[in-house]
């Protein structure tokens, strides 16, 4: 029987059901609430689940936040309310009275691009570059979540000590720099009030501040990438979320790391789920724990 996956973004709630081969059917596509009060989450869950009655046999779950023994805090308030130890397991089992699995967004989406890369590496990082800057860790064929789930919060590692504030509370964060969020926020004059999507539509149209918005951003991801090869030694990185995926993105941060030192280049890939790494990547982790 089918499960039914998950996956809570900054921007975007999607739900779908999987089956054993991780086919998608009913994919549905939801906006995450402005103000993501848990009632208010509470509810677009409710909408979303409403849809699914009696086809699943478990709920999967990929949700940006820190995901800890079935709870959601959000690390960067400003990407999802000030959502703080919201009982998502919980809510979802009460709506739809199954069992539940959760992962952190990116750390589930690792989990699904890893089962199309494990003939070739043993250890990659899933990073994506969407509403903020997440990533997933696997090392030595496993998924390193770390023992408060917090492992792969890779988008608050420091990118420039002046920066601009990042909503987590420090300075200089990859993600207040590189995420869609940060593009939005960096922009001025006549960019301003634009989301992420509508300025790499500038920048594909030629307006020059676009495009070094969109080039700062592949620079940070570019040092990011960097620094994980020398932290973790990874074998291949993969690229997902809609920054990620937005075309020439991938290029770009291909071109800037081939002119550090050799010792830093690794293989950069976009996900092969696209923007379904973490229903799929949530789905395969909730059928080996509900096996
Ligand atoms: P979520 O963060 O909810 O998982 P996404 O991965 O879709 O959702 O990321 C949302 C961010 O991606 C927003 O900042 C949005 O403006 C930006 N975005 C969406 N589509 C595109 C696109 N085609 N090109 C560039 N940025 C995009
Ligand atoms: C933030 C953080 C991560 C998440 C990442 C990408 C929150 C609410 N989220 O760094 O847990 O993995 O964003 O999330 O603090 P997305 O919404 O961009 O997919
Ligand atoms: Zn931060």
């Amino acid at each position: 029987m089918n499960i039914l996956a998950i996956d809570i973004g900054g921007t975007k709630l999607a739900a779908a059901l999987i089956n054993a081969d991780q086919q998608i059917s009913q994919r549905q596509e939801i906006s995450t609430p402005a103000s993501s009060s848990p009632q208010a989450l509470t509810t677009a869950l409710t909408q979303l689940v409403s849809h699914y009655q009696g086809q699943a046999r478990c709920v999967a779950v990929a949700s940006t936040g820190i995901i800890d023994n079935g709870i959601l805090t959000a690390l960067n308030p400003d990407n999802l309310g000030g959502l703080n130890q919201f009982p998502l397991q919980n809510t979802l089992e009460n709506l739809t009275k199954l069992p539940c699995y959760l992962l952190n967004d990116a750390q589930a989406a690792a989990w699904a691009e890893y089962s199309q890369l494990a003939e070739q590496f043993r250890h990659i990082v899933f990073i994506t570059v969407s509403t903020g800057i997440g990533g997933g860790i696997i090392i030595n064929g496993k998924l390193l979540t770390g023992p408060h789930a917090f492992a792969g919060h890779i988008g608050h590692s420091l990118a420039d000590p002046n920066g601009p504030r990042c909503g987590c509370g420090r300075t200089g964060c990859v993600e207040a720099i590189a995420s869609g969020r940060a593009i939005a926020a960096a922009a001025q004059l006549e960019l301003q009030g634009k989301n992420a999507r509508q300025i790499f539509a500038e920048a594909q149209n030629g307006n020059p501040q676009a495009q070094q918005l969109v080039e700062n951003s592949a620079q940070s991801i570019c040092q990011l990438i960097a620094n994980l090869k020398a932290l973790l030694d990874t074998e291949c990185i993969v690229l997902g979320g809609s920054v990620g995926l937005a075309s020439g993105y991938l290029q770009q941060v291909k071109q800037q790391l081939s002119l550090l030192p050799t010792p830093f280049h690794v293989p950069i890939v976009a996900a092969h789920y696209q923007h379904d790494a973490g229903l799929i990547g949530a789905a395969l982790f909730a059928a080996q724990a509900h096996s």
